[in-house]
């Protein structure tokens, strides 16, 4: 856990004189447009596997940018579930009108992204959604948004059950769960 904590915090690092442009930052690094046009055709289908409502999240926070540009959202998702995936659908909150599942690969160098149907956790095992890898993005945010708030997420699972989850509105300089 803490290992993943100072892994984004690495990356993180390496990446903030890109943060100049708020559009770039919420997957750090490669143009949203790009990668829009990218994963057009190529998304692969949703797993059609229920899996278990035991899914516990932790740290959950919301880099906040400007309206214009889409929030990245951060958290670890536990399976306490020992012999079940969990199937993590989406993610909902009234704070923001949209919400996808996004995710970051290295491709002969170059940082890639991609729109994911779903997350599965395997059981018992533990995926954190961090800056370079999977992360969730939010746009439409509602006015009067602060760093600093906090704001109730739903995670929709495979089983349809959704799970309430606090998460902390951070600045654009935040990069891990313990930034301001
Ligand atoms: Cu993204």
């Amino acid at each position: 856990m803490k290992k993943l904590v100072l892994a984004g915090a690495v990356l993180g690092a390496t990446v903030v004189s890109l943060l100049g442009t708020p559009a770039l930052a919420h997957h750090q690094g490669s143009s949203h447009d790009g990668h829009h046009a990218m994963h057009a055709g190529a998304e692969r289908a949703p797993s059609t596997v229920k899996g278990s409502d035991k899914l516990r999240v932790q740290d959950c926070w919301i880099r906040l940018l400007p309206k214009v540009a889409p929030s990245g959202g951060f958290f670890v998702l536990h399976n306490e579930d020992k012999a079940e995936p969990v199937v993590l659908k989406g993610l909902h909150t009234d704070a923001f009108g949209m919400t996808m599942l996004h995710e970051t690969t290295e491709k002969n160098g170059m940082s890639a992204m991609a729109m994911v149907p779903d997350v599965t956790i395997e059981p018992g095992q533990t995926l954190s959604f961090k800056p370079g890898s999977y992360h969730a993005m939010l746009e439409k945010p509602e006015a009067g948004l602060k760093a600093g708030q906090e704001i109730t997420v739903n995670f929709e699972l495979g089983t349809g059950k959704k799970i309430p989850v606090q998460c902390v509105l951070k600045s654009p300089s935040a990069r891990t769960f313990s930034d301001q």
